[in-house]
């Protein structure tokens, strides 16, 4: 083998696990974050994100002795970036996590060496940038060092069991550096590993996410539709989707999380003038919040006084993640516009909106309610039993925004039930 050292840059949500199964996989990894307090807290067996398995996988690293945590980059066989690239409120890629910490290994960089992005990246970054950063270090990329681009691809939630059975792709400046990268993740990946160019690699891992982004704008569109023209939505997208060539992605109240409603604008900022589409497919999921906030309007009539038991502000289903959620956009506009707003998140019970008031536990939140809005698919919410639901509150109003409650159910219970994209009534 290759590789026995590597060090691996950023300890977020991608960078922890991996490492943490580099080590597992013994190699001997460096785990590098420039945040002090991750570093310490890490030092001391102590995570700062949540994903189910993590905390095991790192301690059994820790403990083996092969994962050590420090504050910068050490020399090493292979250096492998995984520090995010947000976008800035512009829209514009931030990368300067990235030029830190591609800079940051220029002094450490030796001949031989293989260098991996991971970051999610706009197309042609790996050899526009990181390139010219690195060969300050006297070393030509490709003669000297080898230089990959492999995006990670791994859904929260289950990035444990992802990380190790997706296919994994790898971008090589040069074919040697892709085989470089093969070498080095044959450590732990079980799925397929595709080589190809860094610049195809990083348009692959932009294409998926933008894919699903513009998937979705469609469901979210249908949705506006069927409203309008009296069509039960979601009657609608399951008889298309028996179709041999369709499959349409679910409506809801938007579009949530770090990756899906960030990566498209990278693809928009390198060439806007031939991605109208997938502009607009973002600003599509990007209103969709004001869309659920108009259903509820109508639904009760007004928002001002309204008193409303807001269920969920993860940006998807099971999982404690707050970002860019459009369930806290949704949240945020209903006390807007004068309604008394209790969230409860089960996941992120220290969860705050502008104007909510945060409660603790499903009762607190209903206790006061005349309308129950879901607007995250937990599964503890999709099982409710309306018949409790009822009984907790003192409205009968429900509303749905991600298609889950059987409407029958909720209406023998005595709700008056309104789901989002559910023009038709029954019958
Ligand atoms: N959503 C819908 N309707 C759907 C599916 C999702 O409204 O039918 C919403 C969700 O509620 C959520 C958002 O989209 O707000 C994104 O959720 P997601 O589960 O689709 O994706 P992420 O952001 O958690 O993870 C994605 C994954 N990409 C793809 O499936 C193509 C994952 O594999 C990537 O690794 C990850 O982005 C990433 O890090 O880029």
């Amino acid at each position: 083998m290759r590789f026995t050292t590597i060090c691996v840059l950023g300890l977020g949500y991608i960078g922890l696990p991996t490492a943490s199964t580099f080590a597992n996989s013994g190699l001997k990894v460096t785990g590098v974050d420039v945040n002090q307090r991750v570093v310490a807290g890490l030092r001391n067996g102590e995570l700062h994100i949540e994903e189910p398995g993590l905390r095991t996988l790192v301690q059994a690293a820790l403990a083996s002795g092969n994962l050590r945590i420090a504050g910068q980059p050490e020399p090493a066989d292979a250096f492998l970036i995984a520090v995010p690239t947000p976008v800035l409120p512009d829209k514009r890629a931030d990368l300067s996590a990235v030029l830190a910490a591609a800079e940051s290994i220029v002094p450490h960089l030796r001949r031989t060496n293989l260098v991996v992005l991971e970051s999610t990246s706009p197309p042609r970054t790996t050899v526009d940038v990181i390139v010219p950063i690195l060969e300050r270090s006297g070393l030509r990329a490709g003669a000297d060092f080898h230089l990959a681009y492999s995006p990670e691809r791994v859904l929260p939630g289950q990035i444990l069991r992802e990380l190790v059975e997706n296919a994994r792709v790898i971008g090589g400046i040069d074919r040697a550096s892709a085989e470089a990268g093969r070498e080095l993740y044959a450590a732990f990946v079980r799925g397929e590993i595709v080589l190809t160019d860094a610049t195809t690699a990083e348009m692959v891992k932009l294409m998926e996410n933008t894919y699903r982004d513009v998937n979705i704008a469609a469901a979210n569109e249908f949705s506006r539709l069927a409203d309008r023209f009296g069509v039960d939505v979601w009657e609608a997208i399951a008889i298309a989707n028996r179709h041999p060539r369709v499959d349409i992605l679910r409506p809801g109240p938007g579009v949530g999380g770090h990756c899906i409603s960030v990566d498209p604008w990278f693809l928009v900022e390198a060439a806007p003038e031939i991605t109208p589409l997938i502009r607009q497919a973002r600003m599509v999921n990007d209103s969709q919040p004001a869309h659920a906030v108009r259903l509820i309007v109508t639904a009760l009539g007004g928002l001002r006084g309204r008193t409303i038991a807001a269920l969920g502000l993860a940006y998807k289903p099971d999982v404690d993640d707050l970002r860019e959620s459009p369930a806290i956009e949704v949240a945020r506009l209903l006390a807007e516009g004068g309604a008394r707003v209790a969230s409860f998140e089960p996941f992120a019970l220290a969860a705050r909106v502008p104007g909510c008031t945060p409660a603790d536990s499903l009762d607190a939140a209903l206790r006061q309610a005349e309308a129950v809005v879901l607007l995250v698919d937990h599964r503890a919410f999709v099982e409710l039993d309306p018949v409790s639901v009822a009984k907790a509150m003192t409205g009968r109003v429900a509303i749905d925004t991600r298609g889950r409650w059987d409407r029958r159910r909720w209406t023998a219970a005595g709700f008056e039930v309104h789901v989002l994209g559910a023009g038709k009534r029954d019958g």
